[in-house]
């Protein structure tokens, strides 16, 4: 069989750019990616497929130590995505400088993991771009340090530099193996996942502090027609003084993020897209362990 395939696993401190690199490394935008930490809250696949080759790509949330439930949930997903790794990807971010030593023990205790583990490990040293090329050298050789057998790659994901070598290097350290999924399948996520996640996106990016931690989007509908896309979502918020924070003074703030999602969801599936948001007050919505089960899967 010359047929190559397998998981590989993207982990890594919250905003060292995992869903930057995924999004990258498959020239699609499939996960969202903001300035904020904790972007990421789901494990999402990813998938590549040409004629000898699957790679299938797994973005999860950054590496935390858990203080409130959902966060826990949130660590569940990283947890799974160390089971069933043929390849770790550890992405660090060079321009931060506890990127390899603090961060908690629950960091710690993945290099560790990573360390021991026969499964190889790639490390994307990321974000060279607003480094100097000292201070790569530097980075390179602690990284060299505490994972002598890896592969150890300088990128930036964000412009896409050696971000090819590096798909080269994976594609090199895939195991024989039959697809695992459909050839035609990019993901394992339907587009009402998507759809919320363009639209979580929206909600980090235009409001700040705790509020996009607070909100959870559920798609109520979803309807395609010929011409047009149907979508009407519900933002969740913990409390009445955030509901009033995520709408605004005369709804303006609630329009503003509500066009910019339309108009990423419009990108997104190609087509016209009319999109209602309501605002729902679902109080510690983030504690409460059955809904949780329910969004976090
Ligand atoms: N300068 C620079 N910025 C980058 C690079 N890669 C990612 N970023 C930025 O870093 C921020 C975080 O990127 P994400 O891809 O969301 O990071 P993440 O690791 O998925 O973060 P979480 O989902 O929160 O764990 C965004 O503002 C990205 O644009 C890079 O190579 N260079
Ligand atoms: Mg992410």
């Amino acid at each position: 069989m010359d047929h190559k395939a397998g998981y590989v696993n993207i982990i890594g401190k919250p905003n060292a750019g995992k869903s930057t690199l995924m999004n990258a490394l498959l020239g699609e935008r499939l996960s969202i990616v903001t300035p904020k930490a904790q972007t990421t809250r789901h494990r999402i696949l990813g998938i590549y497929n040409d004629d000898n080759h699957q790679v299938i790509f797994s973005d999860s949330p950054g590496i935390i130590e858990p203080s409130y439930k959902l966060q826990e949930k949130m660590m569940e997903q990283v947890q799974e995505s160390l089971t069933d790794a043929d390849v770790f990807l550890l992405v660090l971010d060079a321009t931060d400088p506890n990127a390899l030593t603090l961060g908690g023990d629950a960091f710690l205790s993945i290099i560790s993991q990573m360390q021991k583990t026969d499964v190889p490990v790639v490390v994307a040293i990321n974000k060279i771009d607003n480094l100097s090329q000292d201070a790569v050298q530097v980075y390179g050789t602690k990284v060299r340090a505490l994972f002598p057998k890896a592969e150890i790659l300088a990128i930036s994901a964000l412009h896409q530099f050696n971000t090819f070598e590096l798909f080269q290097t994976i594609l090199s350290l895939l195991p024989e193996h039959e697809p695992y999924f459909d050839k035609e399948d990019l993901s394992d996520r339907n587009l009402r996942f998507f759809a919320s996640e363009i639209i979580r996106e929206k909600i980090f990016e235009n409001y700040s502090q705790e509020i996009p931690y607070s909100t959870h989007v559920t798609i109520q509908s979803f309807k395609e027609e010929p011409n047009i896309s149907r979508i009407d979502a519900e933002i969740w918020v913990e409390k009445e003084s955030q509901k009033a924070i995520i709408i605004g003074k005369n709804g303006k703030a609630l329009k503003k993020t509500g066009t910019q999602a339309r108009l990423a969801l419009e990108k997104f599936l190609n087509q016209k897209v009319f999109l209602s948001l309501n605002v729902k007050v679902k109080p510690d919505w983030r504690k409460n362990e059955s809904l949780l089960n329910k969004i976090l899967i």
